[in-house]
């Protein structure tokens, strides 16, 4: 084969390869559900990175099991509930009271809570599903999303790497 031949042919495959890788990045990094949020919804949310990061944000100052305090930030969680249409404020009565929430993580460890533990109109912290601490994000095998639960003092419904809320009726 003549050399410019060889070239020709070296430089398609090498256009093909990166063609191919491109794809194979745009498809991994695009449309990747890291969060859902389901059960007793109206609508129920799979979330990406993206959106989630685009969502309102607040933050809350609390202490670490170290003693440190540190700045958290991230979406509360009545927010991801209220956009998934969970029954809160002026429709959190009756036997909407028996809906509580169930955390879980990557790793199975799941934790629980009842609607009014996150009903601004009844609880008077905020829980939020962080996505940073001090500006930075969330360590490896924390986040990427973690819960930030203040004024509790245990911090075992912290629970790390959140993969999926889901509302359940009590009764
Ligand atoms: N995913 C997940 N989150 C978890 C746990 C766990 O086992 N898995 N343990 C909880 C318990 S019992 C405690 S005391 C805190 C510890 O938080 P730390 O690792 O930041 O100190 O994480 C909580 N979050
Ligand atoms: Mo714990």
């Amino acid at each position: 084969m003549d050399r410019l031949k060889q070239k020709v042919i070296t430089h398609k495959r090498l256009v093909l390869a990166l063609a191919f890788s491109s794809v194979l990045v745009s498809v991994s990094s695009s449309a990747q559900t890291v969060l859902t949020v389901s059960g007793e919804v109206t609508k129920p949310l799979t979330l990406q990175a993206a959106e989630l990061k685009a969502m309102p944000h607040s933050q809350v100052v609390g202490k670490d099991r170290d003693g440190k305090e540190r700045t958290y930030s991230g979406v509360p969680l009545v927010e991801l509930l209220k956009q998934a249409g969970t029954t809160l404020s002026g429709e959190l009565r009756g036997e909407n009271l028996m809906k509580y929430v169930v955390v879980k993580a990557i790793d199975g460890y799941e934790v629980l809570f009842a609607l009014p533990e996150i009903d601004p109109d009844f609880a008077t912290k905020t829980i939020l599903l962080a996505d940073s601490v001090d500006g930075a994000p969330l360590a490896q095998g924390v986040g990427p999303y973690r819960l930030v639960v203040p004024g509790e003092k245990k911090p075992a419904r912290w629970i790390r790497e959140v993969k999926s809320i889901e509302i359940r009726f009590g009764k």
